[in-house]
């Protein structure tokens, strides 16, 4: 109860921030695009994690309004960064729960039409549980969003049940390995074997592949070797606010 009523103060009191991490392409290290993530800064100096309050708000249903503004805000930003001439993308987390919801579609027309951000300016990051249930559901919404230009990329791939013959059933741009796999190249093999493998069947099913949590120069030079698309990683920059970017 304490936290409910504290995350829709966060929203009124101007409590949330967005903080932007570089995804670069492997071929040139340009950067392509920044991921938004979620930042509550409870007290000053003091930033709750989205991993503790987004399962809590998702359980309350105050992801919906949390959610939103986070759409909006990315959009924004990502018009700022088209005015400085940029042709990055800006890359949301979304919730499956706002996403299985039937205003999603129409709320997000609506929050590029306000904030002019065109769609291809903005990347979806979905996490394997939108193909738990309802599958021809989900297949039909991203259809439509891609017709629109929104990319759309499987996050934490790897972590959850599906497979990439599974994933193929879904209209998806991109996989995101998970930072995990990345975390075990230097020491276990199998990790190696995975990288690669799925690098592999995943541009032969036409995805494109980026790999999280780059944090040396040796993951990013292994995983460029194996043919990755894009990396992301505190190797290349921590998640900051718009201004020092
Ligand atoms: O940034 P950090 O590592 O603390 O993020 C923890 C988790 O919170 C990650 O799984 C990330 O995808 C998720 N997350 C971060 N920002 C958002 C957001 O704006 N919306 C949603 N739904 N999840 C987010
Ligand atoms: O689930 P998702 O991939 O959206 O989670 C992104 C989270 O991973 C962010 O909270 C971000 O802070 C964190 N992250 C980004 N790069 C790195 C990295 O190089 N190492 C580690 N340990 N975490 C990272
Ligand atoms: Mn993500
Ligand atoms: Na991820």
């Amino acid at each position: 109860a304490v936290m409910r009523s504290s995350l829709q103060e966060a929203i009124e009191r101007n409590q949330l921030t967005l903080h932007y991490q570089p995804i670069v392409r492997c071929s040139d290290s340009a950067t392509v695009g920044y991921e938004a993530l979620l930042r509550w800064e409870r007290e000053p100096g003091k930033f709750v994690s989205p991993g503790e309050f987004i399962p809590l708000a998702e359980m309350t249903g105050q992801i919906i309004p949390l959610s939103e503004w986070v759409f909006r805000r990315a959009c924004e930003t990502a018009v700022r960064l088209q005015e400085a001439e940029s042709t990055v993308k800006i890359a949301v987390n979304l919730s499956t729960l706002h996403f299985n919801r039937t205003e999603f579609a129409p709320f997000l027309a609506q929050t590029l039409a306000e904030t002019g951000c065109k769609p291809e300016w903005l990347e979806l990051e979905l996490t394997e549980s939108i193909l738990m249930d309802n599958t021809d559901y989900a297949v039909e919404v991203l259809q439509k969003l891609r017709e629109q230009k929104i990319t759309i990329a499987i996050d934490d791939f790897g972590t959850g049940f599906s497979s990439l013959s599974y994933l193929k059933k879904l209209p998806v741009d991109k996989v995101k390995i998970d930072r995990s796999f990345v975390a075990g190249i230097r020491t276990h093999r199998a990790d190696r074997v995975l990288i690669g493998s799925v690098i592999k069947i995943a541009q032969s099913l036409n995805f494109e592949v980026v790999a999280e949590g780059i944090e040396t120069p040796q993951q990013a030079e292994f995983v460029s070797e194996m043919g990755c698309d894009y990396m992301q990683g505190y190797y290349f920059g921590r998640p900051v606010p718009f201004e020092e970017l």
